[in-house]
Formats: C-alpha cells, structure tokens, sequence
C-alpha cells in the first residue's frame, strides 16, 4: 500500500512537471491563445478550465495525443455523446480527386459511380492478425481477443490501447489513401465507443474521439465515411473481431434479447449524434452490424431486428446516408426478396478466397479467373432490382491468397493452406494441406515472406487478382479493401501493395479489366 502510495505520488509530480514545462514553453512563444488547432501542445487552455473530477474523455491533460482536437472544455452532449474535441466550424468544399464530387456536391447513385474505399480495420476494433504485437503474449495467458487482452491488462489497457488509437492511424493515413486514388474509408468500431456493460473490461469511451477525429480528416482530403459497427453488444458473431470469440450472446442465448436492446439503443444515440448537419454529406453509409453470423442465428430475427434498426436511425434523422446490413454468409441467392422495403439501403458481402476450402485451392489463374467471372456475376445478379434483389456492395476484401499470415485463423489455430487449422471442433479443423498442389509440398513460409521478396510473377499475380475484384465489385455499389495497413501482412495491406506496385497507384487508372486474356502464371509455391 505504502509503496502505491509513493508510486502514485512520483506520478502525481511528473504530471505536474509535465504541465508546468509545457505551459511554461507555451508562455515563451505566441500568447495569442487561439493556435489550439495547430499542433499537439495543450497551448490555449489551462487546467483550471476543466472541472475537478471531469472524466477522461473531456480532460485533455490526460489525453495521450491532443494534435488535431479542439481542447476547450464541454460537456456538450448530442445522442448523449460528447462533442468535446471537435471544433465549431467545417468545410466540405474538398473533392477527393476530380473523378468525384466534393463532400458538399450530391454523389449520386452509387449504381453508376461505384465507392473506392479501403477499412482502417485493426484500429478502434482490434484483430490480431493486423497488429501481431498487441498479441505478444504467452499463449497459456489465451489472450486471443480484445476481451481478453483487457481482462488481462485490467487498468493498463487504457493507455496501451489509446497509444495504438494515437498512432496506427493518423492523419497521414488519411492522406495516403486520398493519394491512391481512393474516394471512401470505412471505419470499424466498437460499442465500447458508446456505452459498456456488466463489468465489460473494454476500455469505455477512448476510441470515439478518435473516431470523430478521423472523421474530420477524411473531411480535410474529401473522403466520404462508412461508419461501421464492428463489435455489438454480447457478439454478433462469437469472432474475435467482434471484442469477443466465444457464444454469441447477440439474438442468441440468455442475454440475446437484452443485447438486442443494447444494440439498438447503442444505434439510437450513435444516430442522433451523426444526424447533425456536420455529418450529412461526409457519413455516405451507416452501418448496423458487421457479419452477424445468421448461419448460427435465427436469419427472421436478425431480419427483424434490421428493420427495427434501419426504423431507427431514420426516425433519428439519417436521411442520406445508404443504410449497410451484412449478407450474414447465407449466400447472397438467398437474398432474394428479402428487406426489399428499406429505403435507401444495401447488403454488404465480404469475398474472400482463402476462408472457403473449395476456393483457397485455386491456383493463381483460377483466383484471377474466379475474380472476374464468379463474383462479377455474383454482384450482378444481387444487385438487380427487378428480380427482388437489393443493391449490394463488398466492404470487405483483399489481394490475400492463403490464409497463412500469422494469427490470421485465430491465435494459435493454424491454417487451410498446409492442413494444421485446429479450431477445437473436429467440423470445421482442416487437416489435409489446401494449397493448389494439396500435398505436403504446401509452405507457408515463402507466402509470409516480405513483399521486397515477391517474384515478378508472384506480383502481377497480386496486381492481376486486385484488379479483377475491383472491376467486379463496381458492378455493385462498390468496394473497401480489407486493410489499410497491417504490422506484417503484405497481402492485407492496401499501404504495403501500394509500395510493392502490386496495387494501381491511382484506384481509378487501371491496367486490368477482365477482357484481356489470364495469364497461366507459374503458381506453383515457391513462385511467390
Ligand atoms: C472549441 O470548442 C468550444 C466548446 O465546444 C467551442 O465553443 C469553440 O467554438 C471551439 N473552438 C473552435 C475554434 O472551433
Ligand atoms: C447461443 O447461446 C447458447 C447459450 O448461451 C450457447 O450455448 C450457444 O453456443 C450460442 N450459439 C452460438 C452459435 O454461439
Ligand atoms: C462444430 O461445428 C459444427 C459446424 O459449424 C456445428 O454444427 C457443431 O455444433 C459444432 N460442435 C460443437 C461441439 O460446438
Ligand atoms: C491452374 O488451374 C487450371 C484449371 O485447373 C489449369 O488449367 C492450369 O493449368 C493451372 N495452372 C497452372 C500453372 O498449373
Ligand atoms: C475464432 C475466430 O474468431 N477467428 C477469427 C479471428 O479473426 C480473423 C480475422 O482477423 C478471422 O479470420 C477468424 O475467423
């Protein structure tokens, strides 16, 4: 006790130390009190501004990064939300590239001017494949998750968390991607944005300011935002990009009817704050729930538990954004006729090869193959009104063609490609190797190499592969790449393809459109 006591009184006077210092340099240069937006000092404000017990979220001394917040003290809420760090003014006179309109023109119908974005996935909702070294952990720790990195964590998780929130992405991010020739972000994040529950070890609140921060970002560069809610309460799917692997207590279970509620109440505040005027023309797509697994739900609940939703955050005043619900892995043929009522709303699937045994063999021609008449035909046939389809669009996808990235399947379960998947279910364990050869000859080794180590061959494969979803997806509403960026994942990286020039250094100026022939590459493995 005694010894917790001194610690907390060295850290008592660092801090102080700290903000004297600051202060101090402030009172040495300007004085004016109104650069608060140019830099990351806490210049312009004083601690006595914020109310004694004011909770972190709305005291900036206690901020691990303030660039680019407004630091004046409010408790101003909308939605019951804090608007505290956001400035009063906004400008959407900026255009992304002269391919679209800037944020202040209508974008029109997205049927005839396909989306281009890519997920800052990783970020505010953590996978551990992304960022291999949150997970650094002994495996007997099971850390394989949010949930339990925090449980683990306890009351360090905040600034660990909040450290990666201040750096992973930032405004450079922001810029690159405008600079690909991209139009749209989407942005995962949780429900521990908004609101925790039953002693969730989630940290409470952290990542909305910089969610919102973000967002003005992608309003600076003219990017239009997709709004993703990728972890609902109780799991909408039991993965561990949902905060939690395990049951899914979303619509399911004891818990399943109040986590029904909760989600539907965390729409109702996240939709009265983002239908202020600020956000109308910069929130393109709002989106209810990311991948709910109706392969394990029960689909005519989900369904209803959309319309309540997509009622919702309508009633709130989202007028213009495209409202996203997720396909659920039903199948997109199964989609027929189904929600055809929803206004202004669209079915997002997720393509991936390597997920799916039957696919994840494919050799290098057949995934181009694949690319371009499978899930072309795919996007067209879910996109055609006529037949009681809905509009549909891929907010997920990647140039991945293994499954072998680290922590890609979960932590410590293995792959397809070389037959070592064990997921703790005989069902779904795959034990014979699922590379193109399917023999023993399957290696993850060279498909983890850098990207400086990719053949030639290997790489117009990759640029090929890209080229070909992109061309399928814009038969749709469009597409985001699954990720921006990754620690070590090349193949996942939209940042990484970019530098390796197996991605098109403008999104919209492409080499490839799926009428030139396919090449038989030489795909065999040691060709990466
Ligand atoms: C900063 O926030 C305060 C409190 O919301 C607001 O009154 C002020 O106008 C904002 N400053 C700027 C420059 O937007
Ligand atoms: C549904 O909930 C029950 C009870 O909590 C749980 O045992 C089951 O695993 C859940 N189903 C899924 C698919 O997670
Ligand atoms: C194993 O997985 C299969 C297929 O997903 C599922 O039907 C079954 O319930 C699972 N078994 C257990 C014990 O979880
Ligand atoms: C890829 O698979 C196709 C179809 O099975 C086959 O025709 C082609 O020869 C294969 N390419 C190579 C390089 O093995
Ligand atoms: C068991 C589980 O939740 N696995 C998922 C973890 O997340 C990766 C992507 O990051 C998925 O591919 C796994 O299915």
């Amino acid at each position: 006790m005694i010894g917790a006591g001194v610690v907390a009184l060295i850290i008592l006077i660092i801090v102080i130390a700290v903000v004297v210092s600051k202060k101090s340099s402030d009172d040495e240069g300007d004085d004016s009190g109104d650069n608060v937006d140019e830099g990351p000092s806490l210049s312009g404000i004083s601690p006595s501004s914020i109310p004694q017990g004011a909770p972190s979220w709305l005291n900036p001394f206690v901020w691990a990064d303030t660039e680019g917040f407004n630091l004046t003290y409010t408790d101003k809420t909308v939605g019951d939300l804090p608007i505290m760090g956001l400035f009063s003014k906004w400008d959407d006179s900026t255009a992304a590239n002269e391919h679209v309109p800037a944020l202040n023109k209508p974008w029109g119908d997205y049927a005839k001017r396909p989306a281009r974005g890519v997920n800052v996935g990783g970020w505010l909702s953590l996978e551990p494949f992304i960022t291999p070294s949150l997970f650094a952990y002994d495996s007997r720790q099971g850390i394989i998750d949010e949930y339990t990195l925090c449980s683990y964590l306890a009351a360090r998780c905040e600034s660990i968390l909040e450290k990666h929130y201040a750096t992973f992405v930032n405004e450079d991010t922001f810029r690159e991607i405008v600079d690909a020739g991209l139009d749209h972000v989407r942005i995962p994040f949780s429900y521990w944005a908004v609101q925790t529950y039953d002693g969730d070890p989630y940290v409470f609140r952290t990542s909305w300011r910089y969610l919102l921060r973000a967002i003005e970002w992608c309003r600076k560069y003219g990017l239009r935002v997709n709004l993703d809610l990728h972890a609902l309460p109780g799991s909408q799917n039991g993965w561990n990009h949902s905060g939690r692997q395990g049951a899914i207590a979303w619509l399911n279970g004891t818990d399943g009817a109040v986590n029904s509620k909760r989600s539907l109440d965390v729409h109702d505040r996240l939709s009265k704050f983002f239908a202020q005027p600020r956000y109308k023309n910069i929130i393109s797509h709002y989106g209810l729930a990311n991948e709910p697994k109706m392969t394990a739900l029960s689909v005519s609940e989900v369904l209803a538990w959309t319309e309540s939703a997509h009622k919702l955050v309508r009633d709130n005043g989202i007028k213009d954004a495209v409202v996203v619900f997720g396909d659920g892995f039903r199948g997109l043929a199964n989609w027929q006729g189904e929600l055809q009522n929803l206004d202004n709303a669209a079915l997002d699937v997720h393509q991936y090869v390597i997920f799916n045994t039957n696919q994840i063999v494919f050799n290098h021609s057949e995934k181009v193959r694949y690319a371009c008449a499978g899930w072309t035909e795919q996007t067209l046939t879910s996109s055609n009104r006529a037949t009681g389809f809905g509009p549909t669009l891929v907010a997920e996808w990647s140039q991945a063609d293994t499954d072998c990235t680290r922590h890609l399947t979960n932590v410590g379960w293995g792959n397809r490609w070389t037959g070592s998947l064990f997921t703790g279910n005989a069902t779904t364990d795959v034990t014979t190797p699922r590379c193109p050869l399917q023999d023993r000859r399957c290696d993850c080794g060279p498909a983890n190499a850098d990207a400086s180590e990719w053949s030639d061959s290997y790489k117009q494969f990759l640029k090929m592969f890209a080229e070909a979803q992109m061309v399928s997806f814009e038969k749709g509403y469009g597409w985001f790449y699954w990720v921006w960026d990754t620690e070590s994942a090349p193949q996942w990286s939209y940042k990484k393809g970019l530098a390796a020039g197996v991605l098109p250094a403008k999104a919209y100026d492409r080499d490839f459109d799926c009428s030139s022939t396919i090449p038989s590459f030489s795909d065999l493995p040691e060709a990466f």
